[in-house]
């Protein structure tokens, strides 16, 4: 296929709404150009002879106003201004704001640990080495609000097969920056900075499992995790750790900044589940922006079918 994403008359910083983006989107179906990451390409200014990734079309969800569940989008102005990001603030409202000059531009991603090619990697390699396609995915907060977010970005699976994770490899473990200069929230000294998350490895190379490097069509807001971010649809939003620098491949699981504050409120595996309540709050309904009846929340938040085969055999109360 011929693609010349520097023949789109159209830029990213044009886009302001989900109406804007699904026009947009259904132009460049028309030109022939049906992935964000050609889109993306252009905005940073990279020909696509630069380019040497294939850019995936096959995965693109067949109706662009809806999820998998035919859930509508939820409205960009609302996943751009009400944010959980607790380096900056534990304020939703006020992340926006705070992370409004944020230089994430140079970045690096550290992979390491227990693989054959550690890597460090910038985000010019990642963007031209892996192919970035579009995913929505719903989000469910474990504080039980949800939204649907158009994300782009490449498969953690594809990033893994590029160190190879030797044997030993059981779990992956990722980091936040840690720049308490940028980040006001970090002076915050209740919690044990830096950011961390981890999966078990089966989860990670899970097909849903995304490094998010946009949203909306447009590179990813500081604001949700700029430059890239961990995206994991079946488990609650705090797992999907953002503005990674590391990524390490371990034998033990690792310890995850909630679990360490809170482990009997936060587990590891934060599956959503609304069986199980948080000891505070039920986790049974969701309150969806921009709607205004909760709806009831699905196991493992309506991804069964691609990941309940990964906890077969487990004890769901240890999942939560
Ligand atoms: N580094 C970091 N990552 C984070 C958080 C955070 O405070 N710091 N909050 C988490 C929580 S609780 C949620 S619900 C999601 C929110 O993502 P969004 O703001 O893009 O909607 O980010 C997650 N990733
Ligand atoms: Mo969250």
């Amino acid at each position: 296929m011929d693609l010349k994403p520097k023949s789109v008359p159209i830029h990213l910083s044009e886009i302001t709404s989900k109406k804007d983006y699904l026009s947009r989107r259904d132009f460049l179906k028309q030109m022939g150009i049906v992935t964000a990451g050609a889109a993306l390409l252009a905005a940073c200014g990279t020909s696509a002879d630069e380019a040497p990734a294939p850019l995936a079309t096959s995965n693109l969800p067949s109706d662009l106003e809806t999820d998998s569940l035919s859930n509508e989008l939820t409205e960009h102005e609302s996943i751009i201004s009400y944010n959980n990001y607790y380096e900056f603030t534990t304020d939703k409202e006020r992340v926006a704001p705070l992370a409004k000059d944020f230089k994430s531009v140079p970045w690096t991603v550290e992979v390491s640990g227990l693989v054959n090619n550690p890597k460090t990697f910038n985000m010019d390699e990642i963007l031209s080495q892996f192919t970035i396609e579009e995913r929505i995915y719903r989000m469910r907060c474990v504080e039980a609000w949800s939204m649907v977010i158009p994300w782009s970005g490449f498969t953690l699976a594809s990033l893994l097969e590029a160190v190879e994770p030797t044997p030993d490899a059981k779990y992956v473990r990722f980091e936040t920056v840690n720049d308490p200069d940028q980040m006001p929230g970090m002076k915050n000294g209740l919690y044990p900075w830096p950011y961390q998350e981890g999966l078990r490895l089966d989860e990670a190379l899970n097909d849903l499992t995304l490094l998010a490097t946009g949203l909306y069509g447009e590179p990813l807001p500081s604001q949700n995790g700029a430059p890239i971010r961990l995206v994991v649809p079946w488990k609650y939003g705090f797992k999907s750790i953002k503005a990674i620098v590391k990524i390490e491949l371990t034998a033990e699981q690792p310890s995850t900044l909630w679990e360490t504050i809170a482990p009997n409120e936060y587990g590891f595996y934060a599956n959503v589940n609304p069986d199980i309540s948080h000891p505070r709050w039920s986790q049974a309904s969701e309150r969806r922006i921009g709607e205004l009846k909760r709806r009831p929340t699905l196991p493992f938040n309506g991804y069964a079918a691609e990941v309940a085969h990964l906890y077969e055999g487990m004890n769901p109360a240890k999942l939560y």
